[in-house]
């Protein structure tokens, strides 16, 4: 008992402790924070799927891309979701006819960059921005993780492990 409260107390110092290292961090590299990530459960049959993060940049930042080991997918691409207008882009819904959580009202296109505003968190979230993930080598299943590397205007290149879910943790 005694032990699991020493233990407790060092993670609290070791929280604090870098807490205000990146405070005194302001003159040195950039970084980018990543949080809640998750990829969904791809449906049988389903060729692509979706990952979500949030972003959080200390320093103003962009997401300018994303990609993949080739044994997990064979690209990843920057998405918005959006209410269908009267552009008609008819992007990528080819094989995604079948998906259950395809509905008419919606459509995606693909964006070049997510600003990252100075110390604003950005959230990629079901029915806004995306990370999609195209060409499956296999099915991405709950309770697996799938690694994605971030590609990021100013902090570079940031490698996340994004575990597969059902639903948004
Ligand atoms: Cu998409």
């Amino acid at each position: 008992m005694a032990a699991g409260v020493l233990a407790l107390f060092g993670v609290v110092l070791a929280a604090c402790g870098s807490g205000s290292g990146s405070r005194d961090d302001d003159g040195g590299s950039a970084s980018v924070v990543v949080s809640a990530p998750w990829a969904r459960t791809s449906p049988a049959g389903a060729t692509s799927g979706a990952a979500y993060l949030t972003l959080s940049a200390a320093q103003g930042d962009a997401l300018t891309g994303a990609s993949v080991d080739p044994s997990v997918a064979a690209a990843v691409q920057i998405h918005v979701t959006t209410m269908a207008g009267h552009d008609g882009t008819g992007h990528g819904t080819s094989s995604g006819s079948a998906s259950a959580t395809t509905t008419g009202a919606m459509t995606m296109k693909p964006v070049d960059r997510i600003e990252l505003p100075k110390g604003k968190p950005v959230t990629l979230a079901p029915g806004g921005y995306h990370l999609m993930v195209d060409e499956l080598a296999r099915p991405l299943q709950r309770g697996t993780s799938i690694t994605l590397t971030l590609h990021l205007a100013v902090a570079g290149d940031l490698s996340v492990e994004v575990p597969v879910r059902d639903n948004a943790p």
